[in-house]
């Protein structure tokens, strides 16, 4: 019934949601460009393919990533680290759509963090069962830039952390078109995404999307 209502008025209704000091989730706030996101990254994708990195101590990541933007976020065994060229293409990233830009700088002012100008897009590919483990973002020269990231395709259970790894954590249900910003005294705080559970999303079939907007270089 209420599933009905909600597809009538074309999805389910925008609400912001505030989740500690400085982080925000804003349901559904970015199911009007969703597809356009996801064009936007097979595009990006043929150019710097999806890939799964390795990380310093060793293993391969589970979670397939590419970067559009200046620079982007890459791991090796020698650490991880921005760059302006791809390791695996040897080529720059693919330049950062201005409709990427525009709307996370509209999210982020209406969170509260105006001025926000990311220089890079972490897109991040979850197959079922792909996780991220318990980590902070902290690899960016200034961490007073809030983070902007939307959920596309399959459904995730997101952990927020504390800013001590051993805080308690909160579990969050991600749908397709959610988005999240993280500021302020939240900006280091640990986070996971719990492995994606089988599924099948209209917009992006066997997969979960998430791309993070950040601004990596001051
Ligand atoms: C909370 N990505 O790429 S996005 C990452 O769903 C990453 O792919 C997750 O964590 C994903 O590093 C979560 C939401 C997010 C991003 C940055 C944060 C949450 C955050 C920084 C601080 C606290
Ligand atoms: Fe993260």
């Amino acid at each position: 019934m209420t599933d009905d209502l909600f597809a009538a008025v074309g999805g389910l209704p925008k609400q912001k949601e505030a989740l500690a000091d400085g982080a925000f989730l804003l349901h559904g706030y970015a199911c009007n460009q969703a597809n356009d996101f996801l064009e936007a990254v097979h595009r990006m994708a043929l150019q710097s393919p999806f890939r799964q990195m390795e990380t310093p101590g060793g293993y391969r990541m589970s979670v397939a990533m590419t970067n559009c933007g200046a620079v982007g976020w890459t791991s090796d065994r020698h650490g991880y680290r921005y760059s302006a060229i791809d390791p695996l293409t040897g080529h720059p990233w693919p330049t950062m759509p201005a409709d990427f830009q525009d709307f996370a700088r509209e999210i982020a002012a209406e969170a509260g963090f105006p001025g926000f100008s990311p220089d890079v897009c972490l897109i991040n590919r979850y197959a079922p069962g792909t996780k991220l483990s318990l980590h902070q973002d902290k690899d960016e020269v200034d961490l007073l830039a809030p983070i902007v990231s939307v959920s596309l395709g399959l459904p995730a259970i997101f952990v927020l952390g504390g800013l001590k790894r051993q805080d308690p954590g909160r579990r969050l249900g991600l749908r397709h078109g959610d988005v999240l910003v993280w500021g302020g005294p939240s900006r280091l705080r640990h986070h996971a995404v719990l492995p994606i559970k089988e599924g099948h999303h209209p917009a992006t079939g066997n997969c979960r999307i998430n791309l993070t907007f950040r601004q990596a270089r001051g």
